[in-house]
């Protein structure tokens, strides 16, 4: 396995190191929020970035103000540029909140809070669109501007695909963001569907990238809000079905609980099973491993007879150091299982 020759400090790389054979390895991450990008930033320090390929969930997108705010980019871009706020997870640290107080003050819709520096980018971002760029092509403008030359960060999709929420008092169907900062993901949700998803074609790169991959790694993210609206592009879903064998998916939930955010709640409101144990059989036709928490070693018989390999490891990462070992176990956890 190459590792980063920018990582310092003790070898992270976890015993009994695998290989893939000739390197370098090419890695593709399926991304959702905060807690992929806590994972990428680890990632980056283990394995060479020009190697990693980032396929990132667009359902949060939203217009607000006329401006196209596509959040999970951003959050991925802001981590790996170590710019992103470390208490929030999202948008910039040494944010000013000006413009946001002063539209409260003027009696306009500020309950998604755009600081005054994030303001910036959804404004490059919304002019790169007017003049006819595609989402991929402002993201590579915006992860460059950043500083990022890899690894190489792609929208799912450049069409518009909106994941929308049914609440189950009232039955009213509101927009991704509604739900989950306006209402603070504070209420029952009887469906989740990705508008658009099902004519929505892959980004380009996403399939290349897909069918070059040594290993595909699913982020810990929420698997309905984060993961499910990428695999719901038809092209994307099926080419991972394909490469199965190549798929290693992490665990979001330690003890049947989301380290943050409503992942086991919406699981359990969906009539899923909230632990990792119904997290592997969300997963099971697409991945053929699964990493979960040491602290749910009893669930690991579960996940096996569901046909998936587990792989047992301390999935909580506490810092850079946790992230990198965590990517490190996944991504040899594929070259064994292959090997098998
Ligand atoms: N999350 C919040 O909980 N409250 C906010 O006001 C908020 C604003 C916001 C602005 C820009 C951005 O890129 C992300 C923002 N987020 C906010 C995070 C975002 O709602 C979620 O993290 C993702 O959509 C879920 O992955």
């Amino acid at each position: 396995m190459t590792r980063n020759p920018r990582v310092q400090g003790p070898d992270p790389r976890p015993g009994g190191e695998v290989n893939f054979g000739t390197s370098p390895i090419r890695i593709v991450a399926l991304a959702g929020g905060v807690g992929a990008a806590r994972l990428l930033h680890g990632m980056v320090e283990a394995v060479d970035p020009s190697q990693i390929s980032v396929i990132v969930n667009t359902g949060d997108d939203t217009v607000l103000h006329g401006m196209h705010v596509s959040p999970d980019i951003d959050t991925v871009v802001y981590t790996l540029a170590a710019l992103s706020d470390p208490d929030r997870g999202w948008g910039l640290s040494g944010e000013t909140w000006t413009a946001n107080d002063r539209l409260r003050s003027l009696g306009g819709n500020a309950w998604f809070q755009l600081g005054d520096r994030d303001i910036a980018t959804h404004m490059m971002r919304t002019d790169l669109l007017a003049a006819g760029r595609t989402l991929s092509e402002a993201t590579v403008h915006l992860a460059s501007a950043h500083g990022l030359g890899a690894p190489r960060i792609m929208p799912m999709t450049d069409d518009p695909v909106q994941t929308r929420v049914t609440l189950a008092g009232s039955g009213d169907e509101v927009g991704f963001q509604e739900y989950f900062v306006k209402l603070a993901h504070d209420v029952a949700v009887s469906q989740v569907r990705y508008a658009g998803a099902e004519t929505a074609a892959p980004a380009p790169g996403v399939l290349d990238a897909l069918r070059l991959a040594d290993a595909i790694v699913i982020c810990p993210s929420n698997p309905i809000l984060s993961i499910a609206p990428i695999l719901a592009v038809p092209a994307i879903g099926s080419a991972i079905q394909e490469l199965r064998d190549r798929v290693v998916a992490i665990s979001p939930l330690v003890r049947g609980r989301a380290l943050k955010g409503p992942a086991d709640r919406i699981l359990r409101e969906l009539g899923f099973e909230a632990s990792a144990a119904g997290v592997a059989s969300i997963y099971r036709d697409l991945a053929a491993t699964f990493v979960l928490d040491n602290q749910d070693a009893p669930l690991a018989d579960r996940v096996r007879e569901l046909g998936v390999r587990p792989v047992l490891t301390d999935t909580i990462m506490t810092d850079a150091a946790a992230a990198a070992k965590l990517s490190l176990t996944a991504i040899d956890a594929v070259a064994a299982g292959r090997a098998a």
